[in-house]
């Protein structure tokens, strides 16, 4: 078949990846779809069973941070656009070993960006490098306020600080390169196939098996959730609309304290598991702080929502319902991360917390 384009996402077998991927394969028929992805201990080709037959789909091993790898696979294939989410994602886990943050999230860009301009030869009509990035590299706000896309950047956390660096990498390479790029930062996302070491799943696993709630600090800290589909659909938008040079803020419109949402998915739980209300709430936990946790995220998406239309849903209790049935009718997928050496990282994480 001939396909009118060939688009490269990367870290499609992670959580957020693997909706763009789906979304892409079922929309765009007509184009090539690569998923390059390394499949760490978060990329999971069980995500993409669905869609892994079509005929638009394909998949390629790559660890990004492999220059030669990138090489050969732009060399394998005439990327007309990439969309880049392959990244280390998990806060706690920069804390413990930044190392990987710098490697994947700082080189693995660079690398990609320098394939890109090699193969495009400055002829740059129809091409896109579209970087995914987060709400956390405009670092922790007050109780005021919302970051817009004129923010100052000054991220906190390793994980963050390296994802600001590849941000400042793109947007320094569209500038003296001609790279034509645009950058989405999105706020927390949540619903199905998110990797357990993030807050809602992690919950609702926990929850489900009767175990602790581990909640850091006293559970102040807020965060904007949207629901993962909304993202992939804002990235659809951004990738079909976007203009080089620009950025976009993505965001749900829809803070809450860690605590209060958790004491929201206790209820959710104890409804879809028979339980009478309050059982699942006794099992929040309070636990030693993340260390230089960031006190609140918001987002302002209003050039977002102007320039293209794009709007989250509405209900944020409708979005968790959804994500904790998921959950409870996929418990085998839960249970093939659960086996393996997920156990090892939660002791490490958790124990004497
Ligand atoms: P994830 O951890 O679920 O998935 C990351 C994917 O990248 C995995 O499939 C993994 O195998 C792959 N990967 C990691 N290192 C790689 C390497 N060296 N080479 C190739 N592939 C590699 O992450 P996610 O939550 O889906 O996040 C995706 C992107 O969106 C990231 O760039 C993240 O910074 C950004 N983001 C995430 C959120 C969120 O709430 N999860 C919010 C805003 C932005
Ligand atoms: O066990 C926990 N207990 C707890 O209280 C965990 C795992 C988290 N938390 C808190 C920390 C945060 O305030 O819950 C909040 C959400 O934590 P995470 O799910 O780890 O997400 P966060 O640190 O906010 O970062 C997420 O959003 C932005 C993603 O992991 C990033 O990839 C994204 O860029």
């Amino acid at each position: 078949m001939n396909f009118r384009k060939t688009i490269l996402i990367t870290g499609g077998a992670g959580f957020i990846g693997s909706h763009v991927v789906r979304r892409f394969v079922n929309n765009y028929p007509d184009y090539r779809i690569v998923n390059a992805d390394k499949l760490t201990y978060a990329g999971n080709l069980e995500n993409l069973t669905d869609i892994e037959k079509k005929g638009n789909y394909f998949f390629e091993k790559t660890d990004i941070v492999d220059k030669q790898a990138v090489v050969k696979l732009f060399g394998k294939f005439n990327f007309d656009g990439i969309i880049h989410l392959a990244a280390e994602s998990h806060v706690d886990r920069s804390i413990t070993g930044p190392d990987e943050f710098v490697f994947t999230n700082i080189i693995g860009t660079v690398n990609l960006m320098n394939a890109a301009l090699n193969s495009w030869q400055k002829v740059f009509v129809g091409k896109l490098f579209y970087h995914i990035s987060t709400d956390e590299v405009y670092g922790s706000l007050g109780s005021e306020g919302m970051f817009t896309e004129k923010s100052a950047y000054d991220p906190k956390s390793p994980y963050s600080a390296s994802k600001a660096s590849s941000d400042h990498m793109v947007r320094a390479y569209n500038h003296t390169f001609g790279l034509p790029a645009v950058i989405s930062n999105c706020s927390n996302n949540y619903g199905p196939n998110q990797f357990p070491e993030k807050l809602i799943p992690l919950a609702i696993n926990n929850i489900k098996n009767n175990k602790p709630v581990p909640v850091y600090g006293k559970g102040e800290n807020i965060r904007d959730w949207l629901y993962v589909e909304d993202h992939a659909a804002a990235i659809d938008l951004i990738f079909q609309n976007g203009k080089a040079g620009e950025t976009y803020n993505i965001g749900g419109n829809n803070e809450w304290k860690n605590i209060d949402l958790i004491r929201l998915l206790c209820k959710i739980m104890d409804k879809r598991l028979n339980r009478s209300i309050g059982t699942s709430e006794k099992l929040i936990t309070f636990v030693k702080d993340r260390p230089g946790h960031d006190l609140r995220y918001a987002i302002d998406s209003s050039k977002l929502q102007k320039e293209m239309g794009w709007s989250p849903i509405p209900s944020f209790e409708a979005g968790l319902e959804k994500t904790v049935d998921w959950y409870l009718s996929n418990s085998g997928w839960l249970e093939n991360i659960i086996s393996g050496d997920y156990g090892k990282y939660y002791e490490s994480m958790y124990s004497g917390r």
